[in-house]
Order: structure tokens, then C-alpha cells, then sequence
């Protein structure tokens, strides 16, 4: 029998995370629900043991602070490979997504696809409750993300996934160092590339309820000028590692040493995925503040 966890990360959702849980476990009552809260100074961490407690398909991971959503869910996801869950689904606290998807989306993974992408941005997909300028914004920067790195994933920035175990195992997870929207891009890009299946199901995204997002942009309205930002530079890089040759073969060696792209943090470790969006990439005054 299949095997199947839902991660729950969560900081400072203690006005939605009971219904959240509720709704999940009415979806898709065989599956377990792992919460992991970084000590939310709002007493998240306290519905959820109290959740925990009613409910023996409900854990709890609590971590000592805030260590950003990225490492949440790298926990999270050591948590369901230790005690060998089949898929491992990552959904936000906050309403945005419908656990109502969740049967089809484990029907497609279960029938094949690698990686389950609850996506807003292809068709029959939608968002409730958002500005049109945050639209653009998040329309634009999947695009650019897309472009840059070459992906057939529409929705890379999607926080609605489910993958299969195979997959988290075959990927590099120690290696991931992004995070926020770059973890999710990260991941994605890093199936895709490894040449696994990512199907995008359509879903009907909404604007959290309440509480208040985590993702914060020093100096910036919005979060997606992060995304562009953090993507831009990982497809720089990734693009001036791809060309080098050609170009110096075409202009001699000097020209070649010229051209050749600054080894970049990331070529220096030796990764092909890792790093998507270091912070040492970001100008301290553009970080991404959700770690
Ligand atoms: N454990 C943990 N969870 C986090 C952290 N940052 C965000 N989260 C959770 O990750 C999920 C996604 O974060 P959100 O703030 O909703 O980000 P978002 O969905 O991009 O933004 P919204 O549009 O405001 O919903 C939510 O369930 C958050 O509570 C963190 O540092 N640690
Ligand atoms: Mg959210």
C-alpha cells in the first residue's frame, strides 16, 4: 500500500493551521500530516501538538528558531525518507492550498509522474485574490525563470507539490542551499534536469486568509523581483558555464581566457543544481528575507 505524508511548514499560522489540518485529513484520511514549526512566537507550535495529540496520523517536528522554509522542509523531507513514506507532498499552513487536490495529485504520482507540481500558471489553473500587479509579478518572474533556465515548468515558484520518494532520493538534497521561492525553483529544476517526470496539475490557488506571508523583500514590495533577481544570477551562471567552449574554440586561446566565464561559487563546489540562488548572489540590500 502506498504510502503518503503531507509537510505542513509553519511559522506564525495558528489562525489557519487547525483547518488546515482538518482539511487535509478529511482529503486524504490514509495519509499522515507532519508539521514543522520553528518555534512561531504566535503559539503555533502549540495547536500543533495539540493537534498531534488528538490525532495519531499527525507528528510534529519542532525546531529550535526560525531557520527558513527551505531547511523545513529538507527536514521534513529527511522525516518522511528515515520511515519510508512513498509520497512526500509539501503544502503551505495558510489556506492557499485546496488538500482537496491532493487524491489527484497522488493518483498522478502514483501513476507515474516523479514530481507533482500544483501549478497556477497552466491551463484550467487560477489565482483568487490577488492584485493584477501581483499577478504580473508572479506570472513574469515564472516566465523569466523559465526562459533562463531553459525549463518546460510553468510554475516554478509553486509551494503545492508531490513527489515521489524515488525522487527526493535521487536528487542531492545536502547539497540544496536556497531558499523561500529558490528552493522551489531549485528543486524543480533539479527533477527536471535529472531527467524525471514533472507533470503540473492545474489548481485553483487563493490568498492566504490570514496571518502574514513570510516572504519579506528588503526595499521591495513584492517577493518576485527576488525570484528574478536570485534566478537571473543562477542562470548567468548556469548559461556562462554551459558556453565557454564554444566561444574560445571560435576565438583562440586568449580570447578563450578572456571569454571564459568567472568560476562562480557554484562551479567551484562542483554542483550542476546546487546553490540556485546563494545568498552571496544577492546584493545585501536585495536579499530575500524569509529566512
Ligand atoms: N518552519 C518554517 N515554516 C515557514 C518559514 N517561512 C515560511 N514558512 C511557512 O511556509 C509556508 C509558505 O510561506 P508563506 O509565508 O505562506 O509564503 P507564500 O505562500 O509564498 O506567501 P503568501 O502569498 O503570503 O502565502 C507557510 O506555511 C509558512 O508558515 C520558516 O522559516 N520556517
Ligand atoms: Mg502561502
Amino acid at each position: 500500500m502506498t504510502r503518503e505524508i503531507v509537510i505542513i511548514p509553519t511559522y506564525n499560522e495558528s489562525e489557519t493551521l487547525e483547518k488546515t489540518v482538518g482539511r487535509t485529513r478529511q482529503a486524504v484520511p490514509r495519509a499522515h500530516v507532519l508539521i514543522v514549526d520553528d518555534a512561531s512566537p504566535d503559539g503555533t507550535g502549540a495547536v500543533a501538538d495539540a493537534l498531534a495529540a488528538a490525532d495519531d496520523h499527525v507528528f510534529v517536528h519542532h525546531r529550535a528558531g526560525k531557520q527558513g522554509l527551505g531547511k523545513a522542509y529538507l527536514d521534513g523531507f529527511a522525516f518522511a525518507l528515515d520511515r519510508g513514506y512513498d509520497l512526500i507532498t509539501e503544502m503551505d499552513a495558510d489556506g492557499s492550498h485546496d488538500p482537496a487536490e491532493l487524491p489527484r495529485m497522488f493518483e498522478r504520482a502514483a501513476s507515474g509522474a516523479d514530481l507533482v507540481i500544483g501549478s497556477r500558471w497552466v491551463s484550467g489553473g487560477s489565482v483568487a485574490g490577488w492584485s493584477p500587479f501581483r499577478r504580473f509579478i508572479s506570472r513574469s518572474g515564472n516566465r523569466y525563470a523559465r526562459a533562463m533556465l531553459r525549463s518546460k515548468i510553468n510554475d516554478l515558484t509553486a509551494g503545492f507539490r508531490v513527489f515521489r520518494s524515488s525522487t527526493l532520493r535521487s536528487l542531492d538534497l545536502d547539497g540544496v542551499s536556497s531558499q523561500g521561492y529558490c528552493f522551489q525553483i531549485e528543486l524543480a529544476w533539479a527533477t527536471e534536469r535529472a531527467g524525471l517526470t514533472v507533470v503540473e496539475h492545474p489548481i485553483h490557488f487563493t490568498e492566504r486568509a490570514a496571518g502574514r506571508s513570510e516572504m519579506h523583500f528588503v526595499g521591495m514590495s513584492d517577493r518576485s523581483p527576488c525570484t528574478g533577481d536570485r534566478v537571473g544570477f543562477h542562470a548567468q551562471n548556469t548559461l556562462a558555464e554551459q558556453r565557454p567552449k564554444r566561444r574560445s574554440s571560435r576565438r583562440g586561446a586568449s580570447a578563450g581566457r578572456r571569454d571564459a566565464p568567472r568560476e562562480s561559487p557554484r562551479a567551484r563546489r562542483g554542483c550542476g543544481v546546487r546553490a540556485a540562488c546563494p545568498s552571496g548572489y544577492v546584493p545585501p540590500s536585495r536579499r530575500c528575507h524569509r529566512e
